[in-house]
């Protein structure tokens, strides 16, 4: 039987999209300011649903060109898309049936979902969907409106068969084959309904990957918890959801963009552990992906144009003993290679150390380059410790992640420390 989760064990690097009703205040609301999590502005500001509603009248992206994303994530070495149908406002950036309250009844008026769906098939990218399946700040059930409706009467079950699966029906039936249902905040759904959604998603796309936060275990793999990195490495796959600035939505004011060294170590780390990385950009009222964001995935993806063979390909590294004070490593099992990726070039002599490695190293030098690295690797008997020192080269290759390349005899074997008594 074929794997389903094969092209997302794959994948590796996926682009997040927030985008809805929340990027026309891009977190300022009458003059105030909530820059973080702008998406959650309706809650946080308690704004009620009549006033938040007024944004439909303006919502007129016209700068929205859905090849250009999908483009423009394929530079950026990115392999899925994860598009947010319906984010916790209750809003469909796609034409539904269920409710008039869409993208259709909009100046715009035109299905954004359809226009990536379109895209995506066009340019080979696996488009994947957002939906936020128990919280809904439009339906009088839907959880998280405690502002406008009383959630004594609230009842859950009833949003859940008129929008919640519908919806999740109409988007699995009407935008061709979806790689993923990427649900978010289960909180305490009941489990049944948990079940009824995910046999729904089964039901209409059986290749479709559902995520953990589908709760109650029920996904296809485990997600990280946002712009969270496990500590150890994993073999079962898992994803980690992280935002460039601050917030998922589009913000006005939040500039603190992570440096594109920092993605490349973020990324780096996650695969090394097993992961995948979905990384969130938050386009503007008209349709734009923020200057910045864009710069810094550019960088992100040049690096990756050089230096793709040590993520694309590889699998979860061994768990060794100790912190690596110059970077960290990835792992491919298939041609039992290392990749040390040094992001803290050391000064004279040069050297870094690997303790922990069993597996005989064979050829050691920076990717891309011939020339090979002068290498130590030895044991020490009486502390039971093996060593791999390696020399590298006096000028940096890359300040921000030099990688050498270590081809080892076998599969890499790693101490775990605490087996030996010292
Ligand atoms: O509340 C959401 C948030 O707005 C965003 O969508 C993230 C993405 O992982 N998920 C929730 C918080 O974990």
């Amino acid at each position: 039987m074929a794997d389903k989760l094969q092209w997302f064990r794959e994948a590796k690097y996926g682009l997040f999209i927030h985008w809805g009703l929340y990027a026309i205040p891009g977190g300022i609301w009458e003059g105030k300011s909530a820059p973080h999590g702008t998406e959650w502005i309706m809650k946080n500001m308690k704004i009620p649903l009549a006033h938040y509603k007024k944004l439909v009248g303006q919502f007129n992206p016209e700068g929205f060109d859905p090849y250009f994303y999908v483009r423009q994530a394929k530079k950026w070495g990115m392999k899925y898309i994860v598009f947010t149908a319906k984010h916790h406002d209750g809003f469909a950036m796609y034409d539904t049936k269920v409710s008039e309250y869409s993208i259709m009844h909009t100046p715009y008026g035109k299905d954004i979902v359809r226009q990536l769906a379109d895209a995506c098939e066009a340019e080979g990218m696996t488009l994947c969907i957002y939906y936020s399946q128990m919280q809904d700040w439009e339906h009088p059930d839907g959880n998280g409106n405690t502002w406008d409706y009383d959630p004594q009467k609230q009842d859950f079950k009833r949003y859940f068969y008129q929008k919640a699966l519908p919806q999740v029906r109409e988007l699995l039936t009407n935008y061709g084959k979806i790689g993923m249902m990427w649900f978010d905040t289960p909180y305490d759904m009941p489990l049944d309904l948990c079940r009824e959604l995910a046999d729904e998603v089964r039901k209409c796309q059986p290749d479709c990957l559902i995520n953990g936060r589908i709760g109650y275990g029920l996904g296809d793999f485990r997600e990280a918890a946002d712009n969270a990195i496990p500590v150890l490495s994993q073999e079962e796959c898992w994803e980690s959801p992280m935002t460039l600035n601050s917030s998922w939505g589009y913000s006005h004011t939040d500039h603190r963009f992570k440096e594109p060294a920092e993605v490349i170590r973020n990324l780096v780390r996650i695969v090394g552990k097993g992961g995948n990385l979905v990384l969130n950009v938050g386009p503007d009222a008209f349709g734009r992906i923020p200057p910045r964001s864009n710069e810094i995935l550019c960088e992100v993806g040049e690096w990756l144009e050089q230096n793709g063979e040590s993520i694309f390909g590889t699998s979860a590294a061994p768990n060794f003993p100790y912190l690596l004070p110059w970077g960290d490593l990835t792992y491919n099992d298939r041609s039992n290679t290392l990749y040390l990726h040094v992001q803290n070039y050391p000064s004279f002599p040069y050297r870094i150390l690997l303790t922990g490695l069993k597996t005989k190293t064979l050829a050691v030098n920076v990717l891309g380059e011939q020339e090979p690295l002068r290498i130590s690797q030895s044991y020490e008997i009486a502390r039971d410790e093996h060593r791999l020192y390696i020399l590298l080269p006096e000028q940096c290759p890359s300040a921000v992640d030099t990688v050498v390349k270590v081809q080892l005899a076998g599969s890499a074997e790693a101490q775990v420390i605490g087996t030996a008594k010292w």
